[in-house]
Protein backbone atom coordinates (compact mmCIF):
# COMPACT_ATOMS: atom_id res chain seq x y z
CA UNK A 1 0.00 0.00 0.00
CA UNK A 2 3.04 2.32 0.86
CA UNK A 3 4.29 1.65 -2.42
CA UNK A 4 0.96 2.48 -4.60
CA UNK A 5 0.69 5.32 -2.56
CA UNK A 6 4.24 7.01 -3.13
CA UNK A 7 3.93 6.23 -6.90
CA UNK A 8 0.69 7.74 -6.86
CA UNK A 9 1.34 11.35 -5.42
CA UNK A 10 4.56 10.93 -7.66
CA UNK A 11 2.56 10.42 -10.48
CA UNK A 12 -0.14 12.84 -9.53
CA UNK A 13 2.55 15.68 -9.53
CA UNK A 14 4.59 14.72 -12.69
CA UNK A 15 0.74 15.17 -14.63
CA UNK A 16 -0.38 18.28 -13.37
CA UNK A 17 -0.98 20.20 -16.50
CA UNK A 18 -0.42 17.17 -18.86
CA UNK A 19 -4.01 17.08 -18.96
CA UNK A 20 -6.23 19.49 -21.08
CA UNK A 21 -9.63 20.24 -20.11
CA UNK A 22 -12.27 22.57 -21.51
CA UNK A 23 -9.78 24.09 -24.22
CA UNK A 24 -6.63 25.00 -21.94
CA UNK A 25 -3.47 23.91 -23.11
CA UNK A 26 -1.17 21.41 -22.39
CA UNK A 27 1.61 22.82 -20.10
CA UNK A 28 4.98 21.86 -21.88
CA UNK A 29 6.56 20.93 -18.71
CA UNK A 30 4.31 18.37 -17.67
CA UNK A 31 5.98 15.09 -17.26
CA UNK A 32 3.14 12.45 -18.05
CA UNK A 33 0.59 13.65 -20.54
CA UNK A 34 -2.98 12.80 -21.01
CA UNK A 35 -5.51 11.19 -18.22
CA UNK A 36 -3.90 9.49 -15.04
CA UNK A 37 -6.86 8.24 -12.58
CA UNK A 38 -5.28 7.96 -9.12
CA UNK A 39 -6.62 4.93 -6.71
CA UNK A 40 -5.52 6.89 -3.62
CA UNK A 41 -7.59 6.20 -0.69
CA UNK A 42 -8.11 2.50 -2.47
CA UNK A 43 -5.22 0.84 -2.29
CA UNK A 44 -6.10 -1.50 0.63
CA UNK A 45 -7.90 -3.67 -2.61
CA UNK A 46 -4.77 -4.24 -4.67
CA UNK A 47 -2.77 -4.92 -1.70
CA UNK A 48 -5.16 -7.40 0.40
CA UNK A 49 -6.44 -9.40 -3.23
CA UNK A 50 -2.87 -9.15 -4.83
CA UNK A 51 -1.11 -11.00 -2.15
CA UNK A 52 -2.54 -14.33 -2.82
CA UNK A 53 -1.83 -14.05 -6.28
CA UNK A 54 0.93 -16.31 -7.73
CA UNK A 55 2.97 -14.68 -10.67
CA UNK A 56 1.30 -17.49 -12.90
CA UNK A 57 -2.17 -16.20 -12.24
CA UNK A 58 -3.54 -13.19 -14.41
CA UNK A 59 -5.10 -9.91 -14.02
CA UNK A 60 -7.18 -7.46 -15.88
CA UNK A 61 -7.92 -3.46 -14.31
CA UNK A 62 -9.64 -0.86 -15.30
CA UNK A 63 -8.55 2.89 -16.36
CA UNK A 64 -7.88 3.45 -12.18
CA UNK A 65 -4.97 0.50 -12.71
CA UNK A 66 -1.69 1.56 -11.17
CA UNK A 67 -2.57 -0.22 -7.62
CA UNK A 68 -3.27 -3.62 -9.61
CA UNK A 69 -0.08 -3.17 -12.03
CA UNK A 70 2.20 -2.61 -8.86
CA UNK A 71 0.73 -5.14 -6.21
CA UNK A 72 0.39 -7.80 -8.92
CA UNK A 73 4.19 -7.18 -8.98
CA UNK A 74 5.39 -5.08 -12.02
CA UNK A 75 8.23 -3.09 -12.08
CA UNK A 76 7.85 0.11 -10.75
CA UNK A 77 10.39 2.34 -12.96
CA UNK A 78 8.87 0.71 -15.72
CA UNK A 79 5.53 1.45 -14.99
CA UNK A 80 6.81 5.31 -14.14
CA UNK A 81 8.38 5.13 -17.46
CA UNK A 82 5.23 3.83 -19.07
CA UNK A 83 3.27 6.63 -17.66
CA UNK A 84 6.04 8.91 -18.87
CA UNK A 85 5.78 7.62 -22.42
CA UNK A 86 9.42 6.83 -22.95
CA UNK A 87 11.38 3.33 -24.40
CA UNK A 88 11.55 1.68 -21.54
CA UNK A 89 8.07 1.22 -19.94
CA UNK A 90 6.40 -1.84 -19.92
CA UNK A 91 4.29 -0.90 -23.37
CA UNK A 92 7.47 1.32 -24.72
CA UNK A 93 5.53 4.24 -24.02
CA UNK A 94 2.14 3.38 -26.55
CA UNK A 95 -0.15 2.66 -23.38
CA UNK A 96 0.04 5.11 -20.56
CA UNK A 97 -1.31 5.55 -17.52
CA UNK A 98 -4.36 3.53 -18.54
CA UNK A 99 -3.31 1.27 -20.81
CA UNK A 100 -0.68 -0.17 -19.19
CA UNK A 101 0.16 -4.07 -19.19
CA UNK A 102 2.48 -6.62 -18.48
CA UNK A 103 2.03 -9.92 -19.50
CA UNK A 104 5.36 -10.53 -17.95
CA UNK A 105 3.73 -10.14 -14.63
CA UNK A 106 0.04 -12.03 -15.69
CA UNK A 107 -0.85 -8.65 -15.40
CA UNK A 108 -3.32 -8.41 -18.97
CA UNK A 109 -4.14 -4.53 -19.31
CA UNK A 110 -5.76 -1.60 -17.72
CA UNK A 111 -8.58 -0.33 -19.76
CA UNK A 112 -10.25 3.00 -20.73
CA UNK A 113 -13.38 1.69 -21.39
CA UNK A 114 -15.42 0.78 -18.62
CA UNK A 115 -16.67 -2.34 -18.12
CA UNK A 116 -14.15 -3.86 -20.89
CA UNK A 117 -12.21 -6.00 -18.26
CA UNK A 118 -14.84 -8.34 -18.02
CA UNK A 119 -15.28 -10.07 -21.16
CA UNK A 120 -11.14 -9.96 -21.10
CA UNK A 121 -10.86 -11.74 -17.60
CA UNK A 122 -13.63 -14.34 -18.58
CA UNK A 123 -11.58 -15.39 -21.80
CA UNK A 124 -8.42 -15.83 -19.82
CA UNK A 125 -10.10 -17.81 -16.76
CA UNK A 126 -11.49 -19.86 -19.95
CA UNK A 127 -8.09 -20.37 -21.87
CA UNK A 128 -6.42 -21.28 -18.10
CA UNK A 129 -9.15 -24.13 -18.10
CA UNK A 130 -9.10 -25.25 -21.56
CA UNK A 131 -5.25 -25.62 -21.54
CA UNK A 132 -5.87 -27.67 -18.20
CA UNK A 133 -3.62 -25.01 -16.16
CA UNK A 134 -4.11 -24.37 -12.65
CA UNK A 135 -4.30 -20.44 -12.25
CA UNK A 136 -7.44 -17.79 -11.54
CA UNK A 137 -7.90 -14.77 -12.82
CA UNK A 138 -8.24 -11.57 -10.75
CA UNK A 139 -10.83 -9.03 -12.96
CA UNK A 140 -10.98 -5.47 -11.10
CA UNK A 141 -13.50 -3.02 -12.29
CA UNK A 142 -15.59 -0.04 -10.46
CA UNK A 143 -19.20 -0.08 -9.27
CA UNK A 144 -20.09 2.11 -12.57
CA UNK A 145 -19.46 -0.95 -14.68
CA UNK A 146 -21.71 -2.95 -12.82
CA UNK A 147 -24.44 -0.87 -14.62
CA UNK A 148 -22.96 -1.84 -18.01
CA UNK A 149 -23.82 -4.87 -20.70
CA UNK A 150 -20.41 -6.53 -19.67
CA UNK A 151 -20.92 -6.88 -16.45
CA UNK A 152 -23.62 -9.37 -17.01
CA UNK A 153 -22.26 -11.01 -20.04
CA UNK A 154 -19.12 -11.85 -17.98
CA UNK A 155 -20.82 -12.62 -15.14
CA UNK A 156 -23.38 -15.43 -16.72
CA UNK A 157 -20.63 -17.03 -19.03
CA UNK A 158 -18.38 -17.24 -15.59
CA UNK A 159 -21.21 -19.39 -14.24
CA UNK A 160 -22.11 -21.67 -16.94
CA UNK A 161 -18.39 -22.44 -17.53
CA UNK A 162 -17.39 -22.49 -13.42
CA UNK A 163 -14.42 -20.69 -14.46
CA UNK A 164 -11.79 -19.99 -12.31
CA UNK A 165 -12.03 -16.01 -11.73
CA UNK A 166 -12.68 -13.87 -8.80
CA UNK A 167 -14.65 -10.51 -9.98
CA UNK A 168 -13.42 -7.67 -7.82
CA UNK A 169 -15.62 -4.54 -7.29
CA UNK A 170 -14.32 -1.33 -5.67
CA UNK A 171 -16.77 0.15 -4.95
CA UNK A 172 -15.87 4.16 -4.49
CA UNK A 173 -19.52 5.29 -5.28
CA UNK A 174 -18.48 7.43 -7.77
CA UNK A 175 -18.81 6.81 -10.96
CA UNK A 176 -16.74 9.86 -12.85
CA UNK A 177 -18.93 12.66 -11.62
CA UNK A 178 -21.92 11.13 -10.87
CA UNK A 179 -22.85 9.36 -7.52
CA UNK A 180 -23.41 5.65 -8.41
CA UNK A 181 -26.45 5.20 -6.37
CA UNK A 182 -28.37 7.57 -8.50
CA UNK A 183 -28.51 5.25 -11.19
CA UNK A 184 -28.40 1.78 -9.52
CA UNK A 185 -31.70 -0.25 -9.93
CA UNK A 186 -32.19 -2.68 -6.89
CA UNK A 187 -29.76 -3.67 -4.05
CA UNK A 188 -26.23 -3.87 -6.11
CA UNK A 189 -23.58 -5.73 -6.79
CA UNK A 190 -23.43 -8.42 -4.61
CA UNK A 191 -27.25 -9.67 -4.93
CA UNK A 192 -26.42 -9.04 -9.18
CA UNK A 193 -24.01 -11.29 -8.80
CA UNK A 194 -25.98 -13.76 -7.02
CA UNK A 195 -28.67 -13.62 -9.49
CA UNK A 196 -26.11 -14.97 -12.16
CA UNK A 197 -25.40 -17.92 -10.16
CA UNK A 198 -21.93 -16.12 -8.81
CA UNK A 199 -21.51 -16.38 -4.80
CA UNK A 200 -20.33 -13.28 -4.05
CA UNK A 201 -18.99 -11.40 -0.18
CA UNK A 202 -18.98 -7.43 0.47
CA UNK A 203 -16.56 -6.51 2.86
CA UNK A 204 -14.73 -2.95 4.33
CA UNK A 205 -12.04 -2.05 1.21
CA UNK A 206 -10.01 -0.26 3.64
CA UNK A 207 -8.94 -2.50 5.92
CA UNK A 208 -6.26 -4.43 4.20
CA UNK A 209 -6.71 -7.44 6.69
CA UNK A 210 -10.37 -7.79 6.36
CA UNK A 211 -10.02 -7.28 2.45
CA UNK A 212 -6.96 -10.11 2.59
CA UNK A 213 -8.79 -12.56 4.48
CA UNK A 214 -11.90 -11.98 2.44
CA UNK A 215 -10.27 -12.77 -0.87
CA UNK A 216 -8.11 -15.57 0.67
CA UNK A 217 -10.88 -17.76 1.33
CA UNK A 218 -12.53 -16.48 -1.84
CA UNK A 219 -9.39 -17.76 -3.96
CA UNK A 220 -9.27 -20.78 -2.26
CA UNK A 221 -12.42 -21.82 -3.01
CA UNK A 222 -11.85 -20.58 -6.83
CA UNK A 223 -8.82 -22.61 -6.70
CA UNK A 224 -10.41 -25.60 -5.27
CA UNK A 225 -12.76 -25.45 -8.57
CA UNK A 226 -15.74 -24.81 -6.98
CA UNK A 227 -16.29 -21.49 -10.02
CA UNK A 228 -16.23 -17.99 -9.78
CA UNK A 229 -16.67 -15.86 -6.98
CA UNK A 230 -16.95 -11.83 -6.57
CA UNK A 231 -15.34 -9.72 -3.71
CA UNK A 232 -17.57 -6.19 -3.48
CA UNK A 233 -15.28 -4.00 -1.50
CA UNK A 234 -16.73 -0.90 0.05
CA UNK A 235 -14.14 1.60 -0.75
CA UNK A 236 -13.48 5.52 -0.96
CA UNK A 237 -12.25 7.60 -3.57
CA UNK A 238 -9.81 10.60 -2.12
CA UNK A 239 -8.60 12.42 -5.49
CA UNK A 240 -10.66 13.67 -7.98
CA UNK A 241 -12.25 11.34 -11.10
CA UNK A 242 -9.06 12.39 -12.85
CA UNK A 243 -5.94 14.51 -12.59
CA UNK A 244 -7.32 17.54 -12.94
CA UNK A 245 -10.82 17.20 -11.71
CA UNK A 246 -11.76 19.92 -9.14
CA UNK A 247 -14.56 17.74 -7.54
CA UNK A 248 -16.71 20.61 -7.57
CA UNK A 249 -20.09 18.17 -7.70
CA UNK A 250 -18.82 16.84 -4.62
CA UNK A 251 -19.84 17.75 -0.82
CA UNK A 252 -16.63 19.01 1.66
CA UNK A 253 -18.00 16.11 3.94
CA UNK A 254 -18.02 13.58 1.58
CA UNK A 255 -14.09 14.11 0.80
CA UNK A 256 -13.40 14.02 4.24
CA UNK A 257 -15.04 11.33 5.09
CA UNK A 258 -13.16 9.95 2.38
CA UNK A 259 -9.88 11.35 3.78
CA UNK A 260 -10.67 10.01 7.37
CA UNK A 261 -10.93 6.42 6.07
CA UNK A 262 -7.75 6.19 4.82
CA UNK A 263 -6.51 2.54 4.75
CA UNK A 264 -2.99 3.39 5.03
CA UNK A 265 -3.49 5.44 8.53
CA UNK A 266 -5.97 2.24 9.79
CA UNK A 267 -3.30 -0.41 9.13
CA UNK A 268 -0.77 1.66 10.57
CA UNK A 269 -2.68 2.47 13.83
CA UNK A 270 -4.23 -0.96 13.72
CA UNK A 271 -0.16 -2.43 13.90
CA UNK A 272 0.79 0.06 16.28
CA UNK A 273 -1.89 -0.91 18.81
CA UNK A 274 -0.89 -4.83 18.15
CA UNK A 275 2.78 -4.00 18.95
CA UNK A 276 4.58 -2.90 15.45
CA UNK A 277 7.39 -0.15 16.33
CA UNK A 278 7.03 3.09 15.01
CA UNK A 279 10.49 3.30 12.72
CA UNK A 280 9.54 -0.04 11.65
CA UNK A 281 6.79 1.58 9.43
CA UNK A 282 8.38 4.66 8.85
CA UNK A 283 11.19 2.39 7.24
CA UNK A 284 8.33 0.98 4.67
CA UNK A 285 7.25 4.50 3.93
CA UNK A 286 11.32 5.28 3.50
CA UNK A 287 11.66 2.96 1.24
CA UNK A 288 8.57 3.93 -0.92
CA UNK A 289 9.57 7.02 -1.29
CA UNK A 290 13.27 6.26 -2.05
CA UNK A 291 11.98 3.42 -4.73
CA UNK A 292 9.73 6.25 -6.31
CA UNK A 293 12.48 8.22 -6.53
CA UNK A 294 14.33 5.89 -8.84
CA UNK A 295 11.90 5.15 -10.15
CA UNK A 296 11.13 8.76 -11.64
CA UNK A 297 14.91 9.05 -12.88
CA UNK A 298 14.55 6.10 -14.53
CA UNK A 299 11.62 7.37 -16.47
CA UNK A 300 13.60 10.77 -17.12
CA UNK A 301 16.74 9.36 -18.14
CA UNK A 302 14.72 6.87 -20.85
CA UNK A 303 14.79 8.61 -24.54
CA UNK A 304 10.95 8.73 -25.90
CA UNK A 305 10.05 6.44 -28.48
CA UNK A 306 11.32 7.49 -32.19
CA UNK A 307 7.83 8.73 -34.06
CA UNK A 308 8.72 5.60 -36.43
CA UNK A 309 7.94 3.24 -33.98
CA UNK A 310 4.81 4.33 -33.68
CA UNK A 311 2.35 1.43 -35.35
CA UNK A 312 5.02 -1.35 -34.31
CA UNK A 313 3.93 -3.28 -31.74
CA UNK A 314 0.17 -2.14 -32.30
CA UNK A 315 -2.62 -4.34 -33.61
CA UNK A 316 -3.15 -4.64 -37.19
CA UNK A 317 -6.15 -3.17 -38.58
CA UNK A 318 -5.53 -4.30 -42.13
CA UNK A 319 -4.21 -2.12 -45.02
CA UNK A 320 -3.62 1.37 -45.24
CA UNK A 321 -6.63 2.81 -43.08
CA UNK A 322 -4.14 3.73 -39.97
CA UNK A 323 -2.20 5.93 -41.93
C1 LIG B 1 -18.16 2.56 -21.87
C2 LIG B 1 -17.70 3.82 -21.23
N1 LIG B 1 -18.61 4.74 -20.84
C3 LIG B 1 -18.21 5.89 -20.26
C4 LIG B 1 -16.89 6.15 -20.08
C5 LIG B 1 -16.43 7.44 -19.40
N2 LIG B 1 -16.00 7.11 -18.04
C6 LIG B 1 -14.70 6.90 -17.76
S1 LIG B 1 -14.47 6.43 -16.18
C7 LIG B 1 -16.11 6.53 -15.85
C8 LIG B 1 -16.65 6.21 -14.48
C9 LIG B 1 -16.35 4.84 -14.05
O1 LIG B 1 -16.79 4.63 -12.72
P1 LIG B 1 -16.41 3.31 -11.99
O2 LIG B 1 -16.57 2.15 -12.90
O3 LIG B 1 -17.17 3.30 -10.72
O4 LIG B 1 -14.86 3.45 -11.70
P2 LIG B 1 -14.09 4.56 -10.86
O5 LIG B 1 -13.77 5.68 -11.81
O6 LIG B 1 -14.96 4.99 -9.74
O7 LIG B 1 -12.85 3.88 -10.40
C10 LIG B 1 -16.82 6.90 -16.98
C11 LIG B 1 -18.28 7.07 -17.02
C12 LIG B 1 -15.96 5.19 -20.51
N3 LIG B 1 -14.65 5.36 -20.36
N4 LIG B 1 -16.38 4.02 -21.06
Amino acid sequence: MARIRAFEVAAEEASIGGFAVLGQEIDPRAKIRGALHASIGQEAVAAGVCRHLERSDLLTSSHRGHGHTLAKGADMRRMMAELFGRCDGTNHGKGGSMHIADFSVGMLGANGIVGAGLPIACGAAQALKLQGKTGIVACFFGDGAINRGPFLEALNWACVYQLPLLFVCEDNQWSSTTSTGAFTGGPGVAARAAALGVPAESCDGNDVEVVSATSRRLIGEIRAGKGPRLLHALTSRVRGHVSADKQGYRDAADIERANSADPLQRARTSLLQRGTQRPELDRIDSEALEEVNQAIAFAEASPLPDPLEAYSEVQTLGEGTWH
